[in-house]
């Protein structure tokens, strides 16, 4: 990688990027919140948008000098709302905890009931953890998978819901292997009189992609990252069908909750939407889906629990009860041999977050890569020998080289 100017003004900052770069090469990358964008988001994302403050929205903007940024803009919402089915959008928040907070901002009062999944069940930190500032600000309340099958029960949602009268109902996870229901959820909003707010933080690209049914004809409000399964830059948006809904998520973006957008990485997410919208996006999102399901059969074939007994997306939650090891353990275990994956907890989990005794293990990444189902499965195989066997030396050397000879066949970024 050059970084001629870079390697100059500072060898240190140069010198961590070229090892990160290494790092991404040398490891089989399963966190399924991660992705490798294209060189053509990286381009736009390292580019001299970076200097313009453009607060407000295109064509309605505080500051001078606009007229070039509102282009990039323009095409991100064009293009996001194209690739959705979306009416309205707005691309500018950082992150898709920022986005969460414009969709509460638009629709309830602090101090209102919300109804969310529970993080220690798959949903997320800004779904109502008391820590978080969803649970700091509102009155939140939480439904979980069922004990027995560790899926959504949506009839449990319900009655949860009519308990609870929530003004607001979140769906969506970011640890939940299966198919979301949505058309239920609104049906269960509808009827206690809540608005329904989807963050598809996770599955967006498979959303994007037809791998997996879409909330935007049902949500008042959807929000998602643009980084994961989407495969853009990081950062946030919301869509929306209402037009007043719109112009209330406007307002809480900017001056609710941000000030100046960053205009650089809006352009990535312009690039990437572009992206998603060609046709080999679809069979890249089918191709994440086959891979999961190859990977975590094979994990189980080996003898590792399956929460919810498999999957249908791109990540599958794995229980590591069986090969009596931590998630935090085996978390270190895989790294040792080549493979990223992070600890997570498990429904009715008995360690602490920082412990758990799970691992989450996602394809998005992998499949940007180029690996297929057989290797998908391959890994599989590896994972459950590594936490099988990891006081075995000769298994864990097998496997580290088993991972670098995948690793390269499947080169990274080789034009870096
Ligand atoms: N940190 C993300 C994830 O890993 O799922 C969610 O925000």
């Amino acid at each position: 990688m050059t970084l001629q100017h870079l390697q100059q003004a500072d060898p240190q900052i140069a010198d961590a990027l070229v090892d990160e770069l290494q790092r991404q090469r040398s490891s089989i990358e399963l966190i399924a919140s991660e992705n490798f964008t294209s060189l053509a988001v990286m381009e736009a994302v390292g580019s001299v948008l970076t200097n313009k403050y453009a607060e407000g929205q295109p064509g309605k903007r505080y500051y001078g000098g606009c007229h070039v940024v509102d282009i990039a803009e323009e095409l991100a919402r064009e293009r996001v709302c194209k690739l959705f089915g979306a009416r309205f959008a707005n691309v500018q928040p950082h992150s898709g905890a920022s986005a969460n907070l414009a969709a509460y901002l638009s629709t309830v009062q602090p101090g209102d009931t919300v109804l969310g999944m529970s993080l220690a069940h798959g949903g997320h930190l800004t779904h109502g953890s008391p820590v978080n500032f969803s649970g700091l600000l509102y009155n939140m309340v939480s439904y979980g998978v069922d004990p027995q099958t560790e899926t959504l029960d949506m009839d449990e949602v319900e009655r949860v819901a009519k308990a609870t009268r929530p003004k607001a109902i979140w769906a969506g996870a970011s640890a939940y292997s299966r198919i979301i229901d949505f058309k239920r959820f609104a049906d269960i909003a509808h009827e206690v009189g809540a608005w329904l707010l989807v963050d598809i933080a996770h599955i967006a690209g498979l959303v994007a992609g037809g791998a997996h049914p879409s909330p935007v004809p049902y949500a008042d409000i959807v929000t998602s990252t643009s980084h994961k399964t989407l495969r853009g830059p990081r950062g946030g948006f919301l869509l929306t069908n209402d037009e007043e809904l719109a112009a209330r998520i406007d307002k809480a973006v900017f001056p609710g909750s941000q000030g100046g957008p960053l205009m650089h990485v809006i352009a990535g997410k312009a690039v990437a939407f572009g992206e998603a919208l060609q046709p080999e996006f679809a069979s890249y999102a089918h191709q994440v889906v086959a891979n999961m399901r190859a990977m975590a059969q094979a994990v189980a074939a080996g003898g590792l629990r399956l929460v919810s007994g498999g999957t249908d997306n791109h990540l599958a939650l794995v229980d590591l009860s069986a090969a009596n090891i931590t998630g935090k353990e085996a978390e270190q275990l895989l790294e040792q041999v080549g493979i990223t994956a992070n600890k997570n907890s498990i429904p009715n989990e008995t360690r602490s977050p920082f412990v758990t005794s799970g691992i989450r293990l996602g394809s998005a990444a992998i499949t940007t890569r180029g690996f297929n189902e057989d290797d998908a499965a391959e890994i599989g195989t590896l994972i459950s020998n590594t936490v099988f066997g990891r006081d075995d030396r000769v298994v864990l050397q097998k496997t580290a080289n088993r991972v670098a000879d995948l690793l390269a066949a499947h080169p990274l970024y080789p034009e870096l």
